[in-house]
């Protein structure tokens, strides 16, 4: 049998959703660690051969090279059926995928567009140049991305994109609040592949003390509270978790309380 192979990050939202759900599987992985913060991701080589947007995660197994964390999770599914997480009635399967589409079409990006905005542009302002900084993010191969990239990093929490990021979040909560009052996971009343893709979402806004935003929905908070004494949420994300950016994220979370607190005063 080919080794599972996965191109990830230790704090990617997306490694760390396809990490939730190998573990969740019990499948045996082998992980290449790849550096967000200075363009490995960007390479020629890993561009070309094995993820044409520059990004992580990538999964390989044998011949195939499969990217997109979504359309991961759905693979490993489909060619590793054994403790199955996709849902068996079909409104519970649908409603699955409609959690996944709304995170693949808008909350990954406002996710990424407020940990830009908050911390993690620290990462690149701090050691690079302004001329630094541009190179890399001329190597993004999208040029949505790039614009996003350039505005965040260099205008933090004033960037053009941060309010929208902030309100989708706002309006999510409030939905799976509403959905998780009537059913114990995302999708019926079994762990699946949407609660594995949304635990991420809701640990990243914890790590930028902001979680905050989510405390008084008592639902979702109670369906985080048990997703967090999961085994597979210590091995895939307890275990990964790096110091820096926790820290990082931590002390640069605190200084945006007053401005989230005033945009979402909007509301
Ligand atoms: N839609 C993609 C998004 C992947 C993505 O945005 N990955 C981020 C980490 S969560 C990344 O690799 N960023 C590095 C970069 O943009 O250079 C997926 O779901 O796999």
């Amino acid at each position: 049998m080919p080794e599972l192979e996965l191109y990830h990050n230790d704090m990617s939202s997306c490694s760390q959703k396809v990490r939730l759900t190998l573990e969740e599987k019990n499948l045996i992985w082998k992980g290449h660690h790849m550096n967000l913060r200075n363009g490995e991701t960007r390479s020629k080589e890993y561009i070309s051969k094995l993820n044409k947007n520059g990004v992580v995660p990538t999964l390989v197994y044998g011949s195939d090279i499969i990217i997109e964390s979504t359309v991961i999770l759905e693979y490993l599914e489909d060619q590793f059926p054994e403790n199955p997480l996709r849902p068996i009635k079909p409104e519970h399967k649908a409603k699955m995928r409609l959690w996944n589409k709304k995170l693949d079409e808008v909350l990954h990006s406002s996710v990424a567009i407020i940990s830009s905005c908050v911390a993690f542009r620290y990462q690149f302002l701090e050691k690079y140049n302004k001329g630094q900084i541009n190179i890399l993010i001329d190597k993004i191969p999208d040029e949505k991305r790039r614009e996003i990239s350039r505005d965040t990093i260099f205008n933090g929490l004033n960037s053009n994109f941060f309010e929208g990021a902030v309100f989708e979040f706002i309006k999510i909560f409030d939905e799976l609040d509403k959905h998780l009052s009537k059913f114990k996971f995302l999708s019926g009343n079994n762990y699946t592949l949407a609660d594995a893709a949304y635990t991420p979402y809701l640990t990243r806004f914890e790590h930028l003390q902001l979680s905050f935003l989510y405390q008084e929905k008592k639902y979702l908070s109670k369906w985080f509270s048990m997703i967090k004494e999961k085994e597979n949420y210590k091995k895939a994300i307890l275990n990964w978790n790096n110091d820096d950016y926790l820290n990082l994220m931590s002390l640069r979370g605190k200084e945006s309380i007053k401005k989230i607190k005033k945009i979402i005063s909007k509301t």
